[in-house]
């Protein structure tokens, strides 16, 4: 009785033992209800400071100490079978292109092991490399995914082919996956997009391919309650992907994320929670967590551990609907 007292204080500490995200065991994804992913990839955005890969490694350091039950919902989700199934090799890291399609072949195979990923970035280029394996595949019984997107931009750029060179960048993925019919965009939600952009027209490709847009305007205007409504009609009996960027937090909840938007309030974090709680009871296929900038996080690593209660949420959603 002692011993199990001891080792359940030691698990808690997160700058004890080995890391892991949650402090889950390091395995393949077969048998598994749910993977955890680190997904290292900083070479689909250059136009800030280039330290997104570092973002898995953070929240390994950071998330022994979320391994907690979820009081909200009463559940425990750590008694289904939550693996690390380690990061996404990229053995030609400075090419785009390559990762991305290395991507999709890792996640190919956690498709088809019927886990669902739950993954930390790496910049928001790797959502297209996830949903090019998740759109029409096995967990989404072949039927193309639902986005609930939570972000400061679009991230559906058509108006350049490439930025920087990164083709499959972070501001293509939301046309090309649509483009693809990988995502049905009109069962999709863009929620969160704020600030001064570049151009006037730079909503007008999202609703060129039909996404249901809720800019942080239409948010304050509209309140909480009726986006939250509309979310759940929109993504209503669809297999559905939620991607958050952590841009679409206010800088004073999440200061370590790349193109941070200061000139606008962005979310608080419970308004960010009850809005991905918009997915609770579907099906999600699976979510990521991207942008996150660790050289620039504070010292109690904040944005690594907001980074984490994002998936933790991600994690109990899914744990919810897996029978025990
Ligand atoms: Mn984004």
């Amino acid at each position: 009785m002692a011993e199990e007292h001891d080792a359940s204080m030691m698990n808690n500490l997160y700058w004890w033992g080995i890391p892991t995200f949650f402090r889950a065991p390091n395995d393949g994804p077969e048998g598994a209800d749910i993977a955890l992913v680190g997904v290292p990839h900083s070479t689909g955005n250059g136009t800030t400071e280039r330290d997104q890969h570092l973002g898995p490694r953070a929240v390994r350091n950071m998330s022994a100490v979320q391994r907690r039950v979820h009081g909200g919902f009463g559940i425990d989700p750590w008694t289904r079978k939550v693996v690390d199934v380690g990061d996404v090799p990229f053995p030609r890291a400075n090419d785009n292109e390559h990762c991305i399609q290395q991507i999709t072949d890792f996640y190919t195979k956690i498709d088809a092991s019927g886990a669902r990923p739950v993954s930390i970035g790496g910049d928001h280029s790797i959502t297209g490399g996830i949903v090019q394996a998740l759109g029409n595949g096995k967990i989404a019984r072949g039927e193309p995914i639902s986005f609930l997107h939570l972000d400061a931009h679009t991230d559906v750029f058509t108006k350049v082919d490439h930025f920087l060179g990164a083709e499959k960048s972070a501001a293509h993925w939301g046309a090309y996956l649509a483009d693809q019919g990988k995502v049905d965009p009109t069962r999709s939600m863009q929620i969160g997009l704020r600030g001064h952009p570049r151009t006037l027209d730079w909503l007008q490709p999202s609703y060129d391919y039909g996404y249901n847009v809720v800019t942080m305007a239409d948010y304050r205007r509209r309140g909480a309650a009726d986006v939250i409504a509309e979310a759940k009609e929109v993504l209503a009996g669809r297999p559905v992907y939620i991607t958050f960027d952590l841009d679409c937090l206010d800088p004073s909840v999440a200061p370590a994320v790349s193109n941070i938007e200061p000139g606008v309030k962005g979310f608080d974090i419970d308004e960010a929670i009850a809005l991905i709680h918009a997915a609770r009871g579907l099906n999600i296929v699976g979510g990521d967590v991207v942008c996150m900038m660790p050289t620039k996080d504070s010292p109690n690593n904040i944005t690594a551990m907001v980074g984490g209660a994002i998936m933790f949420e991600m994690i109990s959603m899914i744990a919810e609907n897996v029978p025990v």
